[in-house]
């Protein structure tokens, strides 16, 4: 079953709660994207985001990777507290291939994903064809309003390593 994730932090050390998932779903990951620097989509004021979509092939029915990202949550001791507001880490699914569901665990795809330049702008990163509602994630990308998204830069493998050095502004 292939699917895509958003994954988003904004607590703690977000790039390792982000590379956690990357982690836990290596044997199954087909492509992550560049993380990305986010501004809070919701209306509640608090730090921005990092935010990174990942394309997984999961030997798992819809449910049990829903289970999945839950515990991947609970590993990073996530509290659910303030709708759309801080959290360690969340793992959403965003779309899984030839399936739908609208039911009280799971909504796929993810019901406000076209409204989020954070989930679009990585998603359209690792998948340039990918569809949402059947329309062109690029078209609904490009009509959307600047939510203050950035790509990162990738990371040097070895920030010790003086030949990545040119790499590292
Ligand atoms: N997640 C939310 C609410 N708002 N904003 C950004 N930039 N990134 C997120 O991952 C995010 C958010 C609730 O899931
Ligand atoms: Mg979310
Ligand atoms: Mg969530």
């Amino acid at each position: 079953m292939r699917a895509v994730l958003s994954t988003g932090s904004n607590m703690e050390d977000s790039r390792a709660h982000l590379a956690a998932v990357v982690r836990a779903f290596e044997p199954h990951l087909i492509r992550a994207s560049s993380i990305y620097a986010t501004a809070p989509w919701g209306g509640v004021d608090q730090p921005d985001f990092l935010n990174q979509a990942l394309l997984i092939d999961v030997p798992l029915t819809p449910h049990e990777l829903l289970n999945t990202c839950q515990q991947l949550e609970r590993e990073a001791n996530r509290v659910r507290d303030v709708r759309w507001g801080p959290r360690t880490l969340d793992v959403d699914i965003v779309h899984i291939d030839g399936y739908t569901a609208d039911d009280p665990e799971l909504t796929v795809p993810h019901p406000r994903a076209h409204q989020r330049e954070f989930v679009l702008r990585p998603w359209l990163e690792i998948d340039p064809d990918a569809q949402l509602n059947g329309q062109p994630v690029r078209e609904i990308l490009h009509n959307l309003e600047p939510q203050g998204v950035r790509q990162l830069p990738a990371e040097a493998s070895d920030p010790a390593d003086p030949t990545q050095s040119e790499a590292r502004p």
